[in-house]
């Protein structure tokens, strides 16, 4: 038995199981066969009368081990939850902290269960393009009934102890210490017998009080999803077998369905994405700030949509936020933006009234700089425009107090220039959050030449605290979210001159998997938004490619969604899309204007432009050091932008059709249409080695120099 992974102590005629594996406990290899092991010599010592299984640690276990998927496994979770439930002496479960996949699956096959308050239970492994795979879609419907295990399983969602408790998912919640109590428990239940056997319920016994016709209901739920992924489809199938066939045949299916799903190109793409999220957290040079570092008051300066956005997340976190205007009309209009979010969540049954009247409460309208001055941090969010910024950096650097975050949410301008505004460029980073900004799961954390690592370090810990992945930038044009998704955004529009129209290009994309396309997306944030700065390249770039598509479009007043015409056209308030004559006829002039000839695109041809344009640039992004690795873009792009998860990511995507073949086509549009396809040295080295492209790290000369690691200044409560 590994010691390391599982250790066993007798106390007072109960054996203690305790799996470690910090820092979640994720089931590693040994972990299966010690419980195997230890129940079977807990059953033959006559000095014991009963079993508790728990975790080491503040969690019970997080699941079975993402990284060893795709490995063989000596010992799968089937046989030693089996093992479990075989035991002819009673097996408590003690659960603390995460309860999940796995872990609650060998919870489901013990014969009592009990949890702390913290704890939090789960099936999450459909967010891994995979079933549970450990009996868990057999005994959670025999014991929380088939709807709830639906709920659970699809969803993926985790469970506090008070809803488990009534859901049946555990028998009582612990008080004082956990394995004190189950062990006492365990004492109590030690010759109750039967045992009580999670798989000798029916699912019946618990759905027949349900409607019947909730696998078909699930069913179809399902099909108007329209997910790509087949793992919801056999999760419905598994729960309809648990209330129709017997256990065994049950777990034999799950072990099938398992066996297909695993090694799907979704899911080793989804398990990529888990992994690329948790690395773009990590800062080269710094550990994870320590927890009472953390951001616990902020202030917003600017009531804008974005401004709005970001109190909304601070408020929905729990940390207190203050948000600054100029005007009291501005203010005014700032809360009401913010209430008629939270309206539009209790329409949808998204929230209670007393939880909205609890976040307003912690959303304090601000109208003079001074009252700020106390805040952790403070996010800028006011228009892009340079000389406002300077303006208000040289404000927040009077009244801060010392150690306080200086951030700004631009999506383009230099960090530099708002530092050097005030006398402690340390503390100035970027804060890009993408709209809208209660909703996105990116912030991207943009360093300038001067921000320190401890800065970083916090704002990176502000942006997790409010619920996003955190990703860190260096300060470019567009930094590296926007940057690299800007020549996808110039593809799509030569595109139309060259003959492609918006809604065959929305199509291609949609049909890719992204949940609307990108002329739709520009419609809804407004195709007036981008063009100050494209003029503003185009005056400082003689070469700039001017899109005249857009500006066009732009001058002639259709600015998308909110003035009911943009790429598409709306009717009475109606959010849907509707092809419009008026923009064929406008493509169709400029592409006379200027002498483009005509032709048609395939589907593939499309796709491969936009997101071929957005692969080189990512290249050149971390070549260049502005970003810490390539995988951080694809976080960047599932979390910001709506790239299809089941993808893995830009890069990801971009290693399954490979290096070479797109160098090959980069090369040949470079002789095509020029400068702007020019192609990246990065990209030209991956594929000359056949490497991967989502492997690929900056050059350490180029990124953390800047990053020089300073004493930590800031103020503590
Ligand atoms: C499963 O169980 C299948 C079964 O049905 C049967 C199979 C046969 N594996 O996120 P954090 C690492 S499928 C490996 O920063 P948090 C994570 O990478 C599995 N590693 O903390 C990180 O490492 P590092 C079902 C894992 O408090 C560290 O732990 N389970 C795993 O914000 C801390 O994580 C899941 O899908 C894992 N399972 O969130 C749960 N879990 O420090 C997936 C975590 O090197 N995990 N790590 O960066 C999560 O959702 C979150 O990590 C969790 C903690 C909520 C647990």
């Amino acid at each position: 038995m590994n010691d390391e992974v599982v250790s066993y102590e007798i106390r007072e005629r109960v054996g203690i199981i305790t799996l470690r594996n910090p820092p979640v406990n994720a089931l590693a290899p040994g972990m299966r066969e010690g419980i195997i092991d230890l129940v079977k010599a807990a059953n033959e010592d006559p000095a014991v009368d009963a079993i508790v299984l728990t975790g080491a640690g503040r969690n019970f276990i997080a699941g079975a081990d993402i990284r060893q998927f795709g490995k063989t496994r000596a010992v799968t979770s089937r046989t030693s939850a089996a093992a479990i439930e075989a035991s002819e002496k009673p097996v408590v479960a003690a659960m603390d902290g995460y309860c999940l996949g796995g872990g609650l699956e060998h919870a489901l096959a013990c014969h009592h269960r009990i949890a702390t308050p913290a704890a939090r239970l789960g099936l999450p492994e459909i967010k891994l393009g995979i079933i549970p795979a450990g009996g868990g879609t057999q005994r959670l419907p025999r014991l929380i009934g088939a709807a709830a295990a639906l709920d659970m399983i699809l969803s993926g969602r985790q469970a506090g102890a008070d809803e488990a408790l009534a859901l049946g998912l555990i028998d009582e919640i612990a008080t004082g210490d956990l394995v004190a109590f189950a062990a006492g428990v365990a004492r109590r239940i030690a010759l109750e017998r039967p045992l009580r056997k999670t798989s000798a319920l029916t699912a019946w016994r618990t759905a027949d009080r349900e409607k019947p016709e909730i696998i078909e209901m699930a069913r179809q739920a399902a099909a108007r999803k329209k997910s790509p992924l087949k793992a919801p489809g056999y999760a419905i199938e598994l729960v309809a077998a648990s209330l129709s066939v017997d256990v065994d045949a049950g777990i034999a299916l799950e072990h099938d369905r398992f066996s297909e799903l695993e090694d799907s190109d979704e899911a080793k793409a989804l398990r990529y994405a888990f992994f690329a999220e948790k690395t773009a957290g990590k800062i080269p040079g710094i550990a994870k700030p320590p927890a009472g570092d953390g951001v616990r008051s902020a202030a917003v300066v600017g009531g804008g949509t974005m401004g709005s956005g970001i109190a909304i997340a601070f408020a929905d976190a729990g940390i207190p936020v203050k948000m600054l205007e100029a005007t009291p009309e501005a203010l005014k209009r700032g809360m009401e933006r913010i209430r008629s979010t939270y309206d539009a969540r209790i329409r949808r049954k998204r929230l209670t009234p007393a939880q909205m009247q609890e976040r307003l409460a912690r959303i304090e309208p601000a109208s003079r700089y001074e009252s700020i001055g106390d805040c952790d941090a403070v996010i800028e969010a006011v228009f892009e425009r340079v000389d406002l910024k300077m303006d208000i950096f040289g404000k927040l650097d009077v009244v801060m107090k010392p150690g306080a975050l200086l951030l700004t949410n631009s999506s383009a301008i230099d960090i530099n220039v708002m530092a050097r505004a005030t006398k402690r460029p340390g503390s100035v980073a970027g804060a890009h959050f993408f709209a809208p900004a209660n909703v996105m799961k990116l912030c991207e954390i943009v360093a300038g030449d001067a921000t320190t690592i401890d800065t970083l370090g916090r704002a990176a810990a502000m942006g997790r605290a409010l619920g996003k992945i955190s990703v860190v930038a260096g300060s470019c044009d567009g930094f590296a979210a926007n940057r690299s998704r800007a020549p996808l955004v110039t593809e799509m529009m030569l595109l139309l001159e060259e003959g492609a129209l918006p809604w065959q290009i929305d199509k291609v994309m949609m049909d890719f998997g992204y949940p609307m396309g990108p002329f739709a997306v520009s419609d809804l944030s407004g195709l007036d938004v981008s063009y100050d700065t494209r003029k503003r390249r185009a005056a400082a770039d003689p070469d700039y490619r001017k899109l005249h598509v857009p500006d066009r479009l732009v001058e002639m007043g259709r600015h998308g969604q909110k003035n009911g015409a943009g790429w598409y056209r709306y009717e009475n308030n109606d959010r849907t899309p509707r092809p419009d004559a008026v923009v064929n006829q406008v493509i169709a002039d400029i592409a006379r204007e200027f002498g483009i000839p005509q032709r048609e695109f395939t589907d593939e041809e499309i796709l491969h432009r936009l997101l071929f344009a957005s692969v080189n640039e990512a290249c050149k992004i971390v070549d260049e050091g502005k970003s810490f690795r390539a995988s951080d873009i694809d976080a960047m792009w599932l979390n910001g932008f709506g790239f299809p998860r089941h993808r893995g990511g830009l890069m990801y995507w971009a290693d399954c059709i490979g290096a070479p073949a797109i160098l090959y086509q980069v090369q040949a549009w470079h002789e095509r249409y020029g400068k702007r396809w020019k192609p990246s040295p990065l990209l030209a080295l991956v594929a000359g080695e056949n490497g991967r492209l989502r492997e690929a790290v900056a050059p350490e000369t180029a990124f953390l120099p800047a990053l020089v690691p300073q004493p930590s200044t800031h103020a503590t409560k």
